[in-house]
Parts: C-alpha cells; sequence; structure tokens
C-alpha cells in the first residue's frame, strides 16, 4: 500500500525553520527600523542582515531562528493562524540577539556566527546599548499587540527575562567556583542554570505563541515545560559543540568554554565518573586555567572519563521528556508534527 500524504510529506528541520522566518521577517524588519538608527544599524549586524557599514549582507551570519519558529508553531499549535504568534516570535527573536550581544561582552567572545562579536564591531558601550535597544523594543512591541492577549504575554516574556539573568548570573559566579570539592558545582546546580539561561526563552517562544492564540493555561504550561526540556538539551548540546564542535559550523572558537573554566555538562560529568581519566583531569584544571596545548588533553580526558558520552544521554533525556510533555497535550496535528521534527533535529545536531 502507498503511504499517506502524512507518512511521505514530512518537512525537514531547515523546511520548518524557513518556513517560519520567512512568516516572520517583515514584522522584525519592521521592529528593527522602529530603533534609533544607531542602535538599528547594530541590531541589523547582529542579525546577520548586514556587514558594518550597514551594506546588506543576506544569508551567511543568521541565526537559526529557533525561537521564532517556536512561537509560530505554539500558535498553530493551539489552532490559531500562525500569524497569532508573529508578535511572540519578534519579541523572543529580540530577546534571544539581545542576550547573544551581551552575552559576548560578558564572555569577552570576539567572534559569533563567523563574523566580530558586535563589541568588537563597534565597541563595548554601543554594544551594550543595542542589546539594551532590541530589549525595549522586544517588550514595547509585545505590549502593542493587537486583541486582549497583550498583558499576559508580556507577563510570560517578563518571567522568562528574570530566569534569563538568574541561569546567566550562575553561569557567571560558576567560573570562579572550584571543580570538586564541597565548594564544586553539583547537577542540580547545573541544570538550573542551564533551565534559566537556555529553557527560558525556548519555553517563553512556545507558550508566546499559545498565549497569543487564546490556549488555555493547562496548555500554555505544558508547551512551556516542553521548551524548558528542550532548552536542557539544546544546552547540553551546545556544551559538546563548544568543546568538540568544528569552528566552522559553530562560527566560534573551540575551547572557549574550556579557557574560562565554565562548568559545562561534559566536564562536571566526566569529573563525578571518578576514573583514573577523571583524576587526571581534576588536576589539571585545579592547576590553571588551561591553555591551548592544555585544552586539548583536557578534551580527551573528558571524552576518555565518560563526559561527552553522559553528556549526550543528558540531551537525549531532556529532548524525550519534551516530546513527552507535547504527546500529552492536546495539539493541531501538523503542528506537533512539525514540533516534533524541530525538537529532533535540534537536540540531534551532534548524535
Ligand atoms: C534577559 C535582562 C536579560 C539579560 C540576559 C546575557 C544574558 C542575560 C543571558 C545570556 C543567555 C545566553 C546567551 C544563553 C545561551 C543560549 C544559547 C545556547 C544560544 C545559542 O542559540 P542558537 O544556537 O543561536 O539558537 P543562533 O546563532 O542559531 O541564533
Amino acid at each position: 500500500m502507498q503511504g499517506t500524504v502524512e507518512d511521505v510529506d514530512v518537512p525537514s528541520v531547515s523546511d520548518v525553520l524557513r518556513r517560519c522566518r520567512e512568516l516572520v521577517r517583515p514584522a522584525l524588519v519592521d521592529a528593527v527600523g522602529r530603533l534609533h538608527p544607531w542602535t538599528g544599524e547594530m541590531a541589523a549586524y547582529s542579525l546577520g542582515w548586514s556587514d558594518t557599514a550597514g551594506t546588506p549582507e543576506p544569508g551567511g551570519s543568521e541565526g537559526k531562528g529557533v525561537r521564532q519558529a517556536l512561537a509560530l508553531l505554539g500558535a498553530e499549535a493551539v489552532g490559531a493562524d500562525a500569524a497569532c504568534g508573529v508578535p511572540g516570535a519578534v519579541a523572543v527573536e529580540l530577546v534571544h540577539t539581545f542576550s547573544l550581544l551581551h552575552d559576548d561582552v560578558m564572555d569577552a567572545d570576539a567572534l559569533r556566527r563567523r563574523r566580530p562579536a558586535v563589541w568588537k564591531a563597534y565597541g563595548t558601550g554601543p554594544a551594550v546599548l543595542a542589546g539594551d535597544a532590541l530589549l525595549a523594543r522586544a517588550v514595547t512591541g509585545l505590549a502593542e499587540t493587537p486583541g486582549h492577549h497583550a498583558a499576559a504575554a508580556v507577563r510570560r516574556l517578563c518571567d522568562a527575562l528574570n530566569d534569563l539573568v538568574a541561569g546567566q548570573a550562575e553561569d557567571l559566579r560558576f567560573e570562579h567556583r572550584p571543580w570538586d570539592g564541597p565548594g564544586a558545582v553539583g547537577p542540580e546546580e547545573y541544570r538550573s542554570m542551564a533551565e534559566g539561561k537556555t529553557g527560558a526563552l525556548l519555553g517563553c517562544a512556545l507558550a508566546l505563541g499559545a498565549v497569543l492564540g487564546g490556549a488555555p493555561e493547562p496548555t500554555v504550561a505544558a508547551l512551556d515545560r516542553a521548551g524548558r526540556h528542550l532548552g536542557l538539551a539544546f544546552q547540553a548540546v551546545d556544551d559538546i559543540l563548544g568543546i568538540w564542535g568544528d569552528p566552522a559550523t559553530t562560527g566560534k572558537p573551540v575551547h572557549a568554554d574550556l579557557h574560562r573554566g565554565k562548568k559545562t555538562h561534559p566536564v562536571l560529568a566526566a569529573l563525578a565518573g571518578g576514573s583514573r581519566a577523571a583524576r587526571e583531569l581534576g588536576t589539571l584544571l585545579a592547576s590553571a586555567r588551561p591553555t591551548d596545548a592544555a585544552a586539548e588533553r583536557v578534551a580527551s580526558l573528558v571524552e576518555e572519563a565518560g563526559g561527552r558520552a553522559a553528556t549526550r544521554g543528558e540531551a537525549r533525556r531532556h529532548l524525550d521528556a519534551a516530546r513527552d510533555a507535547l504527546r500529552a497535550t492536546p495539539l493541531t496535528r501538523t503542528a506537533a508534527r512539525e514540533l516534533d521534527v524541530l525538537f529532533a533535529g535540534l537536540a540531534d545536531r551532534v548524535m
């Protein structure tokens, strides 16, 4: 028997992301166009739309657009038109852009998506201001959403912003914590940090789409939960890419997290194993922040001590939990299938 249309017509991750990006683009362009021209220029650079001279530079350095896609799919999943999710999609994409911009300043990361980070290209003060402008525009745009869901949407975004700040605060403070002993970062502390800095916005994106689509609170809460688990899987994968990813693909230098003493999942999991490799790793990490050569050795010890495999397992568990949260919620079939494709593709980037 021939497969049904549903069997054969499964979109790819890039199909889903492209469709959503095209639907959101006009509103995103409009939002950036409302910024002061200088902050707007930096925002356009940051979004990968133009170079530092403001000359359009299509393609190349744009992000994947995961959060805007989640917001649209969140609206479609609760039976609303994708257009209902657009204000939420714009808000989360602007917040994401802002958070990357400020994160690069805080971490002194000079490269983002294969180009100089905004602070490198324009200076730290201007970059901070561009981030502030994006945040203000995100909240303003969402507050101006027509209809009667704007207040609930802004409330959800603000809750996510607070979680984002808390997650980032923990991430920065962990850099100064020891690798082992009583002051070491435990698995639950890592999880809370990662859920805040990465899961909160992914959960918020899905939830905002549902709020703007008029969904009841239990559905909104389930989508938020699914997005948070996706975020934890996504962050685990991001941690793996930070140690073993190809800079040509990630657009960032390899081992930056190791050099900064970031408490990433693979290293914490490796140290927790207690093997010979874990003990050597502990000694190496305790002696100093790794140089380039030492970082290579750290990476292989993390692998040998099982940190990479453990982190893959962590990503898999959170992907499963994210999918379970979706399946336990009544959602429209096409959007649920696209979400499933997106979830699997994002969590499988290195698996
Ligand atoms: C919200 C007021 C307020 C402050 C934010 C700076 C900060 C505080 C938080 C940083 C959060 C952060 C940068 C988390 C990392 C999340 C992450 C894994 C980003 C990479 O996302 P991708 O892969 O990026 O979707 P692309 O390049 O595809 O857009």
